[in-house]
């Protein structure tokens, strides 16, 4: 039984790694099947023979309850990057001053997460992030589902390796159709989806999932003489190495592989952002040495972002809450960075007439900050004969007439009754930063908007239930929900008021300060602008735009609205301080939080006295903690800081 077991497992081994890395299954997933329930009738059987390496492993869902942090044995190091060819050659130079004879190897630089596997006798041990590179966290139990990492070694070594782990484009673009099936928020890249997948506390979710992993390092270490052969090794030990790799002691040959890759980049099955170049003999790696972050032996060519050619179709025009009128194009579709955009930002009506963008234009189109579609350019060569587009001249929302202001780039609707723009102003003091009224985004907005309910922010404090249930598909369990949420907003303290009145150039931080200095907003909004410019932080064009704000008559009959609806109108946050919980504590909040926003996090220490600073000192009086925190715990710790947990600020 022991060797038909033994025999079951190498065999199911064999045929997932054909399928999972070199996609070429030899047997069907009928006999793979067949063979895997033979092997689990067996397991269930003789469960004192199951193998450490069984297939089985990697199945069956566990529910994590958070992932406890993990201390590097060997810190992963950060890469030096490179942006131009130029600067590979001062690389080159640099490394060639004292090692004229060396060699380089260039590998690709994949778009994933980077990981940590250490290995006991042969066997997986545990599985890491990479976190700040000393401390990460332990997703051993979501790595052992991530079908190509080996959990046992073809020899019985004690290894530490290092790689990336990374969701195939293909993957990527199931994963995300199916969350648009199901009505839910789609990734916005395949590394994002890899990373959202190995935080699931939910195991059977990784193992849904097609993750898989190119190993490039090994971290304890090695018996290898050259990096060459450390990813000959790694192969050798049943891990994912990527085949596409250069060795050549010129730099000249590196530019070459470099240009042929980003060619093909987009044909490749998974996302890469570079190539790694490296110092091949690991003797000379160790002379040349370190500094604080990164190695000084090698170098990451990052590529350019990635542009597509898209023909303009048309274009919206759409008024925010100041007023702008912002153009949006509409394109063919076209894949970049591992998304279909057909839409993509024009900026501004400046931007339109410099570079002479027309409808029907071939327009050249990247991932500003590798996230936001933008159009750069005109391809001026495929132009036909379109004429220069029309700049509107009517508000899109209100038809009132549209300004060009002198020393702005936008175009404005300045009619202050304009739908689309007081619709986006409700939609902003509803949210979360400014009145935080949930259940009033843009759709119940529109909705009471049209309705003739709401036409200025205190008409949210006239609605009733009863208007509420007179709105298309509006139950009464969201119509109580919203009520209620509506009637606690009037407690806040009146920062969140003011910087829910969207008043141009004030945000969040600006409200708080002005309410600290004034206490009240009926106090500020008698102040003058040189009393609101003296506040520390604030300069003359907040205060100018507040004290104009102000002396309109309608903004006064709008705060003496807000007053009779029971609205508070002062500044609450000293006032609790003083006698509250953490009153005159100094606190750093740190890691990732699961429950609150770290906004929300942070507003709730100081409504309770606390000063919430970014760095841990010996003023600190207090960490709080949520997962993956890295250096500023440590810190904490080696200074005998107090440290708290998320579920404790919740309990306050
Ligand atoms: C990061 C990466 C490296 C490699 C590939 N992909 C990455 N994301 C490689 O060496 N082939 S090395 C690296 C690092 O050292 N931070």
């Amino acid at each position: 039984m022991e060797n038909r077991m033994k025999e079951l497992v190498d065999l199911l081994n064999q045929y997932a790694k054909e399928y999972y890395t070199q996609d070429q299954p030899s047997v069907s997933d009928a006999q793979y099947d067949k063979l895997y329930r033979e092997l689990i009738d067996l397991e269930n059987k003789y469960p004192e023979f199951i193998l450490d390496n069984s297939p089985s492993h990697r199945v069956g869902g566990l529910i994590l309850s958070g992932f406890e942090k993990y201390q590097h044995q060997y810190q992963l190091y950060s890469l030096q990057d490179a942006f131009s060819k130029e600067e590979l050659e001062t690389f080159d130079r640099r490394v060639k001053a004292d090692f004229p004879d060396i060699s380089y190897v260039a590998e690709l630089k994949i778009d994933g997460l980077s990981i940590s596997l250490s290995y006991e006798d042969g066997k997986l041990i545990t599985g890491a992030t990479r976190g700040d590179g000393n401390i990460g966290e332990n997703i051993t139990e979501n790595l052992k589902r991530v079908k190509d990492i080996p959990l046992t070694l073809n020899q019985m070594q004690t290894i530490t390796v290092r790689g990336e782990a990374y969701l195939p484009k293909a993957s990527f673009a199931a994963i995300n159709k199916e969350r648009h099936d199901n009505g839910e928020t789609e990734f916005a890249n395949p590394r994002n989806a890899a990373a959202g997948t190995l935080r699931q506390l939910d195991t059977s979710i990784v193992s849904k999932r097609n993750l898989a992993t190119f190993l490039y390092q090994e971290a304890s270490p090695s018996q290898a003489d050259s990096q060459e052969a450390v990813l000959e090794n790694l192969q050798s030990l049943g891990f994912s190495v990527n085949q596409e790799r250069l060795v050549t002691s010129s730099m000249a040959e590196i530019w070459d592989f470099i240009q042929s890759i980003q060619n093909k980049r987009e044909t490749l099955p998974y996302d890469i952002d570079g190539i790694v170049i490296k110092v091949n003999d690991l003797h000379v790696q160790d002379e040349i040495g370190f500094t604080v972050k990164a190695p000084k032996w090698a170098i990451a060519y990052k590529f350019p972002a990635e542009e597509k050619e898209a023909q303009l179709l048309s274009v919206d025009w759409t008024v925010g809450r100041t007023g702008v009128v912002t153009p949006t194009a509409n394109l063919t579709p076209v894949q970049l960075a591992g998304t279909t955009v057909s839409r993509a930002t024009l900026h501004n009506v400046d931007y339109i007439k410099e570079k002479d963008i027309r409808i029907g234009d071939w327009v050249t189109v990247y991932k500003a900050g590798d996230i936001i579609p933008a159009v750069l350019a005109v391809n001026l060569d495929k132009r036909k004969d379109q004429p220069p587009m029309a700049i509107p001249t009517a508000c899109p929302s209100c038809g009132s007439e549209l300004v060009h202001l002198k020393e702005e780039v936008a175009l404005r609707c300045i009619n202050p009754l304009c739908p689309s723009l007081i619709q986006r102003s409700l939609e902003h003091f509803a949210s979360r930063n400014a009145m935080n009224i949930a259940g009033l985004g843009p759709s119940v907005v529109e909705k009471v908007f049209k309705a003739d309910l709401v036409k200025d922010v205190a008409d949210i404090y006239h609605l009733t239930v009863d208007d509420l249930l007179t709105l298309p598909n509006v139950k009464e369990k969201s119509a109580n929900k919203l009520y209620e949420a509506i009637q606690d907003s009037k407690a806040n303290s009146a920062d969140k008021l003011l910087f829910g009145l969207g008043i141009r150039h004030v945000g969040a931080k600006a409200s708080r300060l002005m309410l600290e200095e004034f206490g009240s907003l009926k106090a500020l909004a008698t102040a003058s602008q040189e009393a609101i410019a003296t506040i520390d932080g604030l300069g003359s064009v907040i205060a100018d735009s507040v004290a104009s704000y102000f002396a309109k008559e309608e903004v006064g009959v709008l705060l003496d609205e807000l007053e009779q609806a029971g609205v508070n109108l002062d500044y609450l946050g000293q006032k609790v301080a003083k006698d509250a919980q953490l009153s005159g504590l100094t606190v750093v909040l740190t890691g990732k939080l699961e429950q609150l926003t770290r906004n929300e996090a942070k507003a709730k220490l100081e409504s309770l006295g606390a000063k919430v600073t970014g760095s841990v000192s010996k003023k600190t009086d207090l960490v709080v903690a949520g997962s993956d925190a890295g250096s500023k715990l440590e810190k904490a710790q080696s200074l005998g800081i107090h440290v708290e947990t998320e579920d404790w600020l919740q309990s306050l």
